[in-house]
C-alpha cells in the first residue's frame, strides 16, 4: 500500500479522499491556491504545498505545479478527485511518466471515453444499447440529413469532444437539419477546438440513470447498482438517489450486468460510471465518466463500500476482495447538493459563513469543507456541501431528509437549501415521478 498520497483537488472531495487515506494509514499531501490557504483541506492534511494563484488554470489545473508538489513531498500516488484534472488523459499519462501512480483509470481509457464518438463505438462493440444514430462522425449537412431521415426526427447533434450537455443542437424536422448541423460544428470548433459531431435520435423525456462500476488491475469488475440523477437544472445535477424509483429488480440487474461486462471487455480499472437515458422501459448509453463522481455517496450508502478507499486499494494493485454475488444492496439513499447560490436566480453567492450547524443522527451524512468563519472564495464551483441521507426504504429516507434539511444551518450567504426543501415536498418528487426536464418545468411554474 502507498505511504503517502497527493490529493490534486480542493473542497469536500479533497476531505473525502483525505479521510479514506487516514483510515488506511496513508499520509496526505494537500495542494492549494493562494485563495485556499485557510481552507479545511489544507488544515487537515499532513502536509500542504501552495501551487499558484486563485485562477484554476494557474493552480488546480497546473499540471507541472502539481507534479512538482508530488516530487518535493515524496508522494507515491496522485488522486485527482472530480472536475479539474480528473478526466485529463494527458495529465494521467504525465503522472505515470514521472513515476507516480494515477489513482484512476488508465490514460488510454480516459482518452477513449473523452472522445464521445469513440465511446459510442466502444459501447456498440461491447453490447451496450445505444440511441439510434450515426455510426461515427458526420461530416456534411447532406450526410446529417440522410442519417436523420433514416432514424426519424427529432434528432440531436452532439459534439464528439463535448459531454455533459455542452454543444448539443436539436433539429425537429428536415427544415432545421442544415442550420443545426452547421451551428453545432461551429460551436464544437469554437468551444473544444474539434468540429467533429455525431447524430442521435432525440429522446424527449428520458430519465438519467447511471451505473457505478469498480474494476481492479486483474480483470475483475463489479457494478454497484444505479443512481437516478434526473433532477437537474442546466445540466447540473441537484438531487441524486439510489436505487432509481423507476426501475424494477430485473431492469436493475440487467443494466448493471451489461455495464460491468462491457467494462470487463475493455479491461477497465478503477471507479467509473456508465450513463444511460431511460425511457419507456429502454436503456440507451450516453457516455462514460472515468472519475469518482460527486454523487458517489448514495452508492456507498446502499452497498456499504467505501469507494474512495476502494479506488486507492485497486490503484496499489490489490484485487477486489469480492465478486458480484457478494455485493448486497440495502435501503435507499438521497443526496442534496447544496450550492452557495440564490435559490431562485441561481446567481453564485460567495461570502463568509456565520452560524454553521450540521444535522446528525442515524442515516445522516454531510460531506463539506465548510466551517464557521470560513470565506467561500468566488473562483471555484459553488457547491459547498452535500447532504446524504439513507433509510430502510424511500419513504423513510424522504422523511429523514426533510428532518435533516430543517436542522441544517449555513448562515452568512445564500444557499440552495430552500430549493431542496421545496423539491422534496413536491408530490411528483415524493412519488418518484420525474424526468430530466421535471425540475426546470417546476421552476418555470408549469407544474
Ligand atoms: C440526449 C438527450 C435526448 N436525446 N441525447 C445531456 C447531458 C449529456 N450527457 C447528454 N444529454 C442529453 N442527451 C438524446 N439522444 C437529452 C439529454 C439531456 C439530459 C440528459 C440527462 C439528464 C438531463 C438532461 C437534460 C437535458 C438534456
Amino acid at each position: 500500500m502507498f505511504e503517502k498520497i497527493l490529493i490534486a483537488n480542493r473542497g469536500e472531495i479533497a476531505l473525502r479522499i483525505q479521510r479514506a487515506c487516514r483510515e488506511m494509514g496513508i499520509k496526505t499531501v494537500a495542494v492549494h491556491s493562494t485563495a485556499d490557504a485557510d481552507a479545511m483541506h489544507v488544515r487537515l492534511a499532513d502536509e500542504s504545498v501552495c501551487i499558484g494563484p486563485p485562477a484554476p488554470a494557474q493552480s488546480y489545473l497546473n499540471k507541472h505545479a502539481i507534479l512538482s508538489a508530488a516530487t518535493i513531498s515524496n508522494a507515491e500516488a496522485i488522486h485527482p478527485g472530480y472536475g479539474f484534472l480528473s478526466e485529463n488523459a494527458d495529465f494521467a499519462q504525465m503522472v505515470e511518466e514521472h513515476g507516480f501512480v494515477f489513482i484512476g483509470p488508465s490514460p488510454e481509457h480516459i482518452r477513449l471515453m473523452g472522445d464521445k464518438i469513440a465511446a459510442r463505438k466502444t459501447a456498440i462493440e461491447t453490447g451496450i444499447p445505444c440511441v439510434p444514430g450515426s455510426e461515427g462522425g458526420v461530416e456534411t449537412a447532406e450526410e446529417a440529413a440522410a442519417v436523420a431521415e433514416e432514424i426519424g426526427y427529432p434528432v440531436l447533434i452532439k459534439a464528439s469532444a463535448g459531454g455533459g450537455g455542452k454543444g448539443m443542437k436539436i433539429a425537429e424536422s428536415a427544415d432545421e437539419i442544415a442550420d443545426a448541423f452547421n451551428l453545432a460544428r461551429r460551436e464544437a470548433e469554437a468551444n473544444f477546438g474539434n468540429p467533429e459531431v455525431y447524430i442521435e435520435k432525440f429522446l424527449r423525456t428520458p430519465r438519467h440513470i447511471e451505473v457505478q462500476l469498480l474494476g481492479d488491475m486483474h480483470g475483475n469488475v463489479v457494478h454497484l447498482g444505479e443512481r437516478d440523477c434526473s433532477v437537474q437544472r442546466r445540466h447540473q445535477k441537484v438531487i441524486e438517489e439510489a436505487p432509481s424509483p423507476a426501475l424494477n429488480e430485473d431492469e436493475r440487474l440487467r443494466i448493471g450486468e451489461i455495464a460491468a461486462e462491457a467494462a470487463r471487455r475493455i479491461g477497465y480499472r478503477s471507479a467509473g460510471t456508465v450513463e444511460f437515458m431511460y425511457e419507456n422501459g429502454e436503456f440507451f448509453f450516453i457516455e462514460m465518466n472515468t472519475r469518482l463522481q460527486v454523487e458517489h455517496p448514495v452508492t456507498e450508502a446502499i452497498c456499504g463500500l467505501d469507494l474512495a478507499a476502494e479506488m486507492i486499494r485497486v490503484a496499489s494493485g490489490s484485487p477486489l476482495g469480492y465478486t458480484q454475488e457478494d455485493i448486497r444492496f440495502t435501503g435507499h439513499a438521497i443526496e442534496c447538493r447544496i450550492n452557495a447560490e440564490n435559490p431562485e436566480t441561481f446567481m453564485p453567492c460567495p461570502g463568509t459563513i456565520g452560524d454553521y450547524h450540521v444535522p446528525g443522527g442515524w442515516g445522516v451524512r454531510v460531506d463539506s469543507a465548510l466551517y464557521a468563519g470560513y470565506t467561500v472564495p468566488p473562483y471555484y464551483d459553488s457547491m459547498i456541501a452535500k447532504l446524504i441521507v439513507r433509510g430502510a426504504h424511500r419513504n423513510e429516507c424522504l422523511m429523514r431528509l426533510r428532518r435533516a434539511l430543517d436542522e441544517l444551518v449555513i448562515d452568512g450567504l445564500e444557499t440552495t437549501i430552500p430549493l431542496h426543501q421545496r423539491i422534496i415536498q413536491t408530490p411528483a418528487f415524493i412519488d418518484g415521478e420525474y424526468d430530466n426536464r421535471w425540475l426546470e418545468r417546476l421552476l418555470d411554474g408549469d407544474d
